[in-house]
């Protein structure tokens, strides 16, 4: 009955794996949870309810029970950039974004909701579209508004700078719910990487377009910023699918200068 995605199958066991797995090997410095008491606390949130009807503060004791600390300089923010950012991230070695804490492990890539006066979840979702207080909006919210809360350091962020609509949406979860909530007097800098799709357009830069527009509100806000358009790192990883497109030759010549010895021996 409803537009979006239901329930993703086998949720509760994905979940109970994906907890135990991080806790247990992902990132041990969490310390002890009981990843049942947390699900159960999860599901509290939405089971049984309207799906149209769920807030935000409906996860209020899951988030109590799972939070941990983000290491400083560790945190990375982003927007239209997903497997772009858990490939860089890699499950917490390089960064931490929010989907690879232990709140993010129980969200990330998977769809949830519940019905009214029934204990089963749904096999078909709101979209925000439908309704905005819906289950997996009103999650999302929250664990962004905590883990702004809990990032420190030097802070990250990675744009798209071939996004149609902007690298950054003036509306959008890193505008309205991280962005206020850091704290200002924990964080030294904030570092903005806009990365361009390799073969995709070059619509936004830094100090130019939408790029530009939230330079000026960290500053405003009192923030010391640097931005910096296709950082080398993060282009290496992109690059390793375009090994020959124009954009990688930064890398293609380095390699090739390498190699040549090698073969003219
Ligand atoms: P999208 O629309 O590109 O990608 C949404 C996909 O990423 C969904 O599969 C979602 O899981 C997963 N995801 C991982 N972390 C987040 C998240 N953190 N979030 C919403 N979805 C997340 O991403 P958005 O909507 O622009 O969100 C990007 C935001 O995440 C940025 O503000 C960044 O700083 C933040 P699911 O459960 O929907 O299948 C917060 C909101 O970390």
């Amino acid at each position: 009955k409803w537009k979006g995605e239901g329930t993703t199958p086998n949720l509760d066991s994905i979940i109970i794996g994906r907890c135990y797995e991080y806790i247990r090997i992902v990132n041990p410095a969490v310390g002890e949870k009981n990843c049942s008491e947390l699900l159960e606390a999860f599901k509290k949130a939405f089971m049984n309810k309207d799906p149209c009807n769920i807030l935000p503060s409906d996860y209020e004791l899951f988030i109590n029970l799972s939070q941990h600390s983000i290491p400083p300089n560790k945190s990375l923010f982003w927007e239209n950039n997903q497997f772009l950012v858990s490939s860089y991230a890699a499950r917490t070695h390089r960064y931490m974004p929010l989907g690879d804490t232990l709140i993010g492990a129980f969200g990330d890539l998977l769809n949830w909701c519940g019905q009214a006066n029934n204990t089963e979840v749904d096999d078909s979702c709101p979209t925000t579209e439908e309704c905005e207080n819906n289950a997996v909006e009103s999650f999302w919210r929250i664990a962004s508004i905590n883990y702004a809360r809990q990032s420190s350091g030097i802070i990250h962020v990675m744009l798209n700078g071939s996004a149609t609509g902007g690298a950054y949406p003036v509306k959008g979860f890193f505008a309205d719910f991280e962005i206020p909530n850091l704290q200002k007097e924990r964080i030294s800098q904030i570092e903005i990487w806009v990365m361009d799709d390799i073969g995709g357009p070059d619509l936004d830069s830094c100090g130019k377009g939408s790029v530009q527009i939230l330079e000026a509100l960290l500053k405003e806000m009192g923030y010391d910023i640097t931005c910096i358009d296709n950082y080398k790192s993060v282009l290496f990883l992109l690059c390793l699918d375009h090994p020959d497109h124009p954009r990688c030759s930064v890398i293609s010549s380095a390699l090739s200068a390498q190699r040549g010895p090698v073969f003219s021996d």
